[in-house]
């Protein structure tokens, strides 16, 4: 410390970061584990050991963070913030350890505790902040940004309760909090300094100044802090370390201090609660929207909380002017969730800054960016004005005011069509009109994009096709990626190795060169090799149903898998049919050329939602006759694994032979977990929905099974679908059908699965799952003769490998920074 000439202590800035070398990482790791958490005996658990080296690693990311930090305030740079409701990390310390380039050196100090890197990463919880795959698409990006050195800050919300986890009691899914917090995490640090005062409530009053000007200002608000808790994010073996940082409320103090004084003692904590009620819980509801108005709470919290720490940071260093504002910000909105953001940052500009609106206008509008992930029309979410009016009063005059404009635009577009101002209206007229987020975010941004080819060709022909035609230059598409780090060198450390003993290991940061390995598909050494791998890994997945769900996986059978949120237009239904069907072929003896098969599910069903619980029992009762069935042993094992997460996907992908895709065309926007397998080397069973197309593209049509409708084909059909004459036309489904109706699969439940039935046979089916079963069985017999030329699958196995370079989400984010962004990477200084 050196003391100031005032009275006020300063802290000598911290020159050295912490060293890498293992003989330091050893001393950090024992004075955290003896001094920091207090403990003294190694060995009892996992979970101090873990905490101490994650404070290890955690200290090296902070002195980089800094650095990262320090160049953003030397520099004025264009800079962009990824603003989400959901970001699905999963565990930290692995991915710190890979970016950081510490992992031998972090063996070898465990080695002083006689333990595993991979044990004690076991210990850490799962940060579960998202329900699929929007949420972990969000983690990803994060990774490929920090990997690019791109000057990206992420804006999300500090839940204390993530994803629920789920339990299988009877074959039912029953839901159990997620206190993933309850350990502590050590990845966080707390800036309380920092915090932002959110407005709630209240009313608007206007007054106008000596200069004849009206000014708006909300008043009476209930107000809550917004505390912002900072999560390092390392890029890939660059110094980079850029920062997640997540908002917890908090309760003002003059709540307490109010009421206090009043003597309400109670009243003054209920206030509080409903403060801290914000932060308190995910929703879980995956692609619906829900409406509830802690939901909407919770986005204008995220929204406001994130444009006032980036506007704020500018009039420190600037000053309240924002001529060139535009030029160094643009905020990515992760779907409709926080395009409140679009009012927000005008009634920053225009009441806390005055900016004329014009200039506030073009300055969002060229800042704002929104991201569309899915078409379904239940998904599109929209607010009661009511309850707009009560919560949020001054921003609904500004989306007034925003649509008076927009639809004088609409009315020069088209001139004197009425309907077409009622249809692009941001308020919906009816008994209750509402507002329409999508709409909100597509009129407030200069960049909407879709996140897979077919799903932007989609938007721009059907949901948004009259906003397409009015600003045609808005539309781009972003298809998806995953982070070959985690989804390849973390969860398959054999396959990367073997990779990396061919071709080197650059693919790690330029994933384009993944496709180097496609020269050693033919070779009958390295099959061999790719064979074992992935024997092995099959055994690490079987060791882990046999422990979850007492199945026994044999890893010579053909891995079959589906994990993903359970929803009826993925079609889990049509892959248990498909698993009722080979059944009815073991009990009819039509064994012959019957390729041995081990059939996984895994995935969350939202909690209200119905048809997707019932699918779960439905699939659980059928592994469980089928798996008691001695003579379907050889032949079939099924199994349902509980509680399906981003940690468990890492042993899964790299375990699966086929990769089941098979979401009703046209309704999937992209899929992320079909890539995931694809890198691992698994062989796609798919339709024409999302990026499969993209990846048959990539991989070539005879290493991708292909079967059912076009997105075109569904939309006819559905005009005059007959599904009971499929099913009388189709043996098979008859058949399957019967087993379903005769009550084989809940002999002891009557009457569970009769909405399924019914929802199979019903004309309106939108998911067309009978139209698509007679296709999908021939496809899946097609995967299994070739699955039976052991020579065959290899290649096509390593054909996906290395036919997956365009699904990394380095590449998704350079298409990003170049059409939307523009940003340049960060040139950090390196330190050691
Ligand atoms: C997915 F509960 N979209 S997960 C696409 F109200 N939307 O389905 C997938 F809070 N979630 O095809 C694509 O690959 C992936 O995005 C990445 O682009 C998802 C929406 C959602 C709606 C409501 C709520 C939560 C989430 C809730």
């Amino acid at each position: 410390m050196a003391k100031n000439s005032g009275s006020v202590c300063v802290v000598k800035h911290w020159q050295d970061a912490p060293k890498m070398d293992e003989s330091t990482l050893v001393d950090d790791l024992t004075r955290h584990f003896y001094y920091t958490l207090g403990r003294d005996k190694v060995g009892e658990s996992q979970l101090y050991l873990y905490h101490a080296l994650a404070l290890t690693i955690r200290d090296r990311l902070v002195a980089r963070c800094r650095a990262t930090n320090q160049y953003l305030a030397d520099k004025k740079t264009r800079k962009a913030a990824y603003i989400s409701l959901e970001f699905l990390m999963g565990r930290a310390l692995s991915n710190a350890v890979l970016n950081l380039d510490l992992e031998d050196k972090v063996r070898d100090a465990l080695k002083e505790y006689c333990c595993e890197l991979e044990t004690v990463a076991q210990a850490e919880h799962d940060a579960g902040l998202g329900n699929g795959g929007l949420g972990r698409l969000a983690a990803c990006f994060l990774d490929s940004c920090a990997s690019l050195a791109l000057p990206v800050i992420g804006y999300g919300i500090r839940y204390e309760y993530g994803m629920f986890n789920q339990k299988i009691e009877q074959g039912h899914q029953v839901e159990q909090p997620d206190n993933w917090l309850r350990e502590g995490h050590p990845w966080e640090l707390a800036a309380p300094e920092k915090a932002k005062r959110i407005k709630f409530s209240g009313h608007v009053v206007s007054h106008i100044d000596r200069s004849g000007r009206e000014h708006r200002e909300w008043i009476d608000t209930q107000d809550v802090l917004a505390v912002p808790y900072d999560v390092p994010i390392p890029g890939y073996k660059n110094e980079v370390v850029n920062t997640l940082r997540l908002w917890k409320s908090e309760a003002t103090d003059e709540f307490d201090l109010n009421e206090f004084n009043a003597g309400s003692y109670s009243e003054a904590v209920a206030k509080k609660n409903l403060a801290e009620q914000i932060t308190m819980v995910l929703y879980p509801n995956d692609t619906s929207e829900n409406g509830k108005e802690l939901r909407l709470r919770q986005q204008y919290f995220l929204s406001s909380a994130s444009l006032q720490d980036i506007v704020d940071n500018w009039v420190e260093r600037y000053g309240p002017s924002f001529n060139d504002f535009a030029d160094y910000h643009v905020f990515q909105l992760n779907d409709t969730h926080p395009s409140i953001a679009v009012a927000e940052l005008m009634r920053i500009l225009v009441d806390d800054y005055e900016l004329e609106w014009q200039e506030a206008w073009q300055i969002t509008t060229s800042t704002m960016a929104y991201t569309n992930h899915t078409l379904l029309p239940e998904a599109l979410e929209k607010w009661p004005v009511s309850l707009f009016a009560r919560l949020l009063p001054r921003l609904l005059e500004i989306i007034y005011e925003i649509n008076a404009r927009f639809l004088t635009e609409v009315a020069l577009k088209w001139p004197g069509d009425i309907g077409k101002q009622r249809a692009l209206s941001l308020i919906e007229e009816g008994e209750q009109p509402q507002v329409r987020m999508a709409y909100l975010a597509i009129v407030g941004s200069y960049s909407v994009n879709g996140v897979a080819a077919l799903h932007t060709e989609l938007l721009k022909s059907g949901l948004f096709s009259d906003f397409y035609q009015l600003w045609p230059e808005k539309f781009n598409n972003k298809t998806n990626g995953v982070t070959p780090r985690r989804w390849l060198s973390h969860c398959n450390p054999q396959l990367a190795s073997l990779i990396s003993s061919k071709i080197g290991d650059a693919w790690k940061a330029d994933f384009a060169k993944i496709s180097d390995i496609r020269r050693y598909f033919d070779n009958k050494a390295f099959q061999q090799k790719w064979q074992q791998v992935k024997l092995e890994n099959k055994q690490r997945l079987a060791d882990l149903v046999s422990k979850e769900c007492g199945v026994e996986f044999d890893v010579t059978m053909l891995f079959d898998v589906q994990v993903k949120r359970i929803h009826e237009y993925k079609r889990q239904l049509l892959n248990i049919l498909h698993v009722i069907h080979l059944y009815d072929r073991i009990c009819r003896g039509d064994t012959e050329n019957l390729v041995p098969r081990c059939v996984l599910f895994g995935g969350k069903a939202a909690p209200g939602y119905y048809m997707a619980k019932k699918i779960i029992k439905l699939i659980n009762n059928v592994a469980s006759v089928i798996n008691q069935d001695r003579a379907a042993h050889p032949f079939l094992r099924v199994a349902f694994l509980p509680n399906y997460n981003v940690s468990a996907m890492e042993v899964i992908c790299a375990a699966t032979d086929l990769s089941e895709q098979i979401s009703t065309a046209g309704k999937e926007a992209s899929g992320t977990g079909n890539m995931k397998f694809m890198m691992n080397g698994a062989v796609t069973i798919g339709t024409l929905d999302g990026a499969n197309i993209e990846i048959r593209e990539c991989v070539g049509a005879d290493n991708f099974f292909l079967f059912g409708v076009t997105a075109e084909q569904a939309q006819q059909i559905r005009q005059d679908y007959k599904p009971m004459e499929i099913i009388d036309g189709c043996i098979e489904l008859k058949r399957v059908m019967q087993l379903l109706e005769s009550g084989h699969f809940n002999l002891f439940e009557p009457g569970i699965f009769d909405d399924i039935v019914n929802a199979i046979k019903c004309p309106s089916d939108p998911w067309l799952v009978a139209q698509d079963f007679p296709s999908y069985v021939k496809c899946q017999e097609n995967a299994s003769q070739a699955y039976e030329d052991k020579e065959h699958w290899l290649r096509m196995s390593i054909l996906n490998t290395a036919a997956s370079g365009k699904f990394s989400s380095d590449r998704t984010i350079q298409d990003y920074c170049d059409d939307i962004w523009r940003l340049s990477p960060m040139q950090l200084i390196t330190a050691n």
